[in-house]
């Protein structure tokens, strides 16, 4: 055989490995797991949930089936403990997860940028952060911090429920007892409104609603519908729109290294159109213009009390010293590069 012909056929045979490669397989690909672990607070009947399964979906689609993902709800390799999501992420007991910027603040103290009381007034302030110069910014701490970050999603604006009186004012708020998420943050917010706040995990909170050891909570309406908070007492809504928490789809580094780039796009391509997708199925119902969404629920026996821009303020003024005291702990130039995204965000 001449050389030239030796290097044809090599390079024939480089191409035809090439070509199988793409239709190779999980077993023949001798690094991948027949199986990668992905972590959620909620399952498929939410749109976080379901965010999650559209993402693995269209990750086996994409991968030819050599990425196959199963779903883990209730943070079930966690024991329920949300608040280790993120460290169980870099520790490799998870291979990927969707997860709520809450979860993952007492790691990643910037994350707690979404839960400053007030900061995001419409959705549009959501997209101006995390579509912009800020979701970079994050990205580039959660990288630092030892995962890859890939796409945003949305839980959703957390309003207020219990299961004692409608809340209009700050003083209505005055002595209940209301479950908040793993930030102290959160403590801070309601302590300032004069509730009593403690920290529980969803997991915990539900029987707690039930047996009326806590009065209230704050989740999206989204949670509220698919939980059927309203049959475990929640009978009183007040949207007061004060956090929302986006959703980050992430992947463990190790795992992210130990695919070929080619596989590595196509997750990212998977997680960031199942992001806007799940985005659309989380605002469905309350992002429309008299916020249908809410119809159904008040139908349900549900008293949702809507605050005049005024009544709001007074929440306002009434957390304003928590704004500030965080401010500080995550970062004055992070928080000043929000506003300005906010106030320059377009409708
Ligand atoms: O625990 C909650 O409230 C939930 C489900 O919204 C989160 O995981 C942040």
């Amino acid at each position: 055989m001449t050389l030239r012909r030796t290097v044809l056929t090599l390079a024939a045979a480089a191409t035809a490995a090439l070509t199988l490669g793409t239709a190779l397989p999980a077993a023949a690909q001798s690094n991948y797991k027949s199986e990668y672990r992905m972590s959620l607070v909620v399952g498929t009947a939410f749109p976080w949930g379901k965010g999650g399964e559209i993402w693995a979906n269209k990750v086996r689609e994409k991968t030819n089936g050599r990425i196959n993902i199963k779903l883990y709800p209730g943070v079930s390799l966690i024991q329920g403990d949300q608040t280790r999501e993120f460290s169980a992420l870099r520790q490799g007991v998870i291979d990927m997860a969707v997860g709520s910027t809450i979860n993952w603040s007492p790691q990643v103290k910037q994350l707690n940028l979404f839960s400053m009381p007030f900061l995001m007034p419409d959705y549009a302030a959501i997209d101006a952060l995390t579509q912009g110069e800020v979701g970079k910014d994050l990205f580039k701490t959660l990288e630092n911090a030892g995962v890859v970050p890939l796409a945003w999603g949305e839980n959703g604006y957390r309003e207020l429920t219990n299961s004692k009186r409608p809340v209009r004012t700050p003083n209505d708020l005055k002595g209940l007892k209301i479950r908040v998420v793993g930030s102290p943050l959160f403590v801070d917010t309601f302590t300032a409104l004069g509730a009593n706040p403690t920290q529980m995990s969803w997991a915990d909170a539900q029987p707690a609603f039930a047996s009326g050891a806590v009065d209230g909570q704050e989740n999206p309406m989204s949670i509220f519908t698919a939980a059927k908070l309203q049959n475990v007492g929640q009978k009183n809504v007040t949207m007061w729109g004060y956090v929302a928490d986006p959703l980050v789809f992430v992947v463990n580094k190790d795992i992210w290294n130990s695919w070929t780039p080619a596989d590595r796009e196509a997750v990212r391509q998977a997680a960031i159109e199942a992001g806007k997708e799940e985005v659309a199925i989380a605002r469905k119902g309350l992002a429309e213009p008299g916020q249908p969404l809410m119809k159904d629920i008040a139908a349900l026996g549900v008293n949702v009390v809507q605050l005049s821009p005024a009544e709001r303020d007074a929440f306002v003024k009434a957390t304003r010293s928590v704004y500030n005291k965080w401010k500080g702990q995550i970062g004055n130039d992070l928080v000043t590069k929000a506003e300005k995204a906010i106030a320059a965000r377009k409708p």
